[in-house]
């Protein structure tokens, strides 16, 4: 039995990288089939024979993403455009949310910036998410990319965000010997919408990016409002100081994150998308 990880899914054949860094086209074997499937970044044991190679076993995740399909990664990195598609802060709290909830350590890159002035309000949107502590990048055509690049080195990283968002195109820029397929290309061919496929690991930068097809939907079923709450870094330090052990920080009194709301010392952004989700998750309408 060898070890790899699984770096590209095609209908049912799995690319394996094995440990000398060579790739392997595997299908599932009977016993996995019936249970849950290997996904992009999992771990997995395989074996050769003499027509195919086989996965066997699914090694424990260390984390796991839904939407999108993508396991044991050290980062994800959202993908959000200035213009065309909207900056949206409702949408980047929500994939905020659902990527801290799964254990991951979410960064923010700002794409299409060349297509806006010095002095857009989007800056301050931005500004919010610094002093809320999270990383944010700046990238847009013709950009220095040079920290960038340096925080994918030695990852594995997902890049998440809505279609046309420039995920794709980012990775082209970053590692310009790759042509990963674009929008326009695809309108060309007549394809609609969603120009990425599949989710497949790259070796970009020195490290492995993910990228993935942008989405139509966002799914919060099955969420616990505590947890989503707890997840949230930028409750993090007032958590537990509230007056009720299982405040969800709503319209309880003595409440340190309504608090820290109204000192200003949490964003009042962020926490007003917080209290729309709770909602949407207490009505049992988690579908964005
Ligand atoms: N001006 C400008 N255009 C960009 C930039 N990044 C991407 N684009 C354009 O935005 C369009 C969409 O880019 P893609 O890279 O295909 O977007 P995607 O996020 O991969 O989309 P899906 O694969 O459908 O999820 C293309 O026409 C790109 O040329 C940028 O930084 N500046
Ligand atoms: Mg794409
Ligand atoms: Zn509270």
């Amino acid at each position: 039995m060898e070890t790899g990880r699984v770096i590209k899914i095609i209908s049912n054949q799995y690319e394996v990288l094995d440990l000398s860094g060579r790739r392997n086209l595997c299908v599932a074997m009977g016993k996995l089939r019936k249970g849950m499937s290997p996904v992009v970044g999992d771990m997995v044991e395989f074996e050769r024979f003499a027509d195919q190679n086989g996965i066997q076993r699914i090694l424990p995740r260390r984390n796991e993403l839904r939407r999108p399909a993508v396991a044991n990664v050290d980062q994800a990195v959202i993908i959000m455009s200035c213009k065309d598609p909207d900056f949206s802060s409702a949408l980047v709290d929500r994939l905020i949310f659902l990527i801290c909830y799964a254990g991951i350590k979410p960064a923010l890159c700002v794409t299409k910036a060349d297509l806006i002035s010095d002095d857009d309000p989007i800056y301050e949107q931005i500004e919010d998410y610094r002093k809320s502590g999270y990383d944010v990048y700046m990238s847009g055509k013709n950009f220095e990319q040079e920290e960038l690049k340096a925080m994918f080195a030695d990852k594995i990283s997902v890049l998440t965000g809505q279609s046309g968002a420039g995920k794709s195109s980012l990775i082209n820029r970053l590692e310009p010997s790759f042509t990963l397929q674009t929008q326009e290309i695809s309108k060309a061919l007549g394809r609609g919408k969603h120009t990425t496929r599949h989710c497949e690991l790259h070796p970009v930068c020195g490290g492995w990016i993910a990228d993935t097809p942008g989405f139509s939907s966002l799914d919060f079923s099955g969420m616990d409002v505590s947890r989503l709450a707890e997840s949230i870094p930028d409750f993090k330090e007032y958590l537990g100081t509230c007056r009720f052990r299982n405040c969800i920080h709503i319209n309880e009194p003595d409440c340190a994150i309504q608090e820290g709301v109204r000192m200003k010392t949490i964003s009042a952004i962020r926490y007003a998308h917080y209290k729309e989700i709770a909602a949407m998750i207490q009505a049992e309408k988690p579908k964005y």
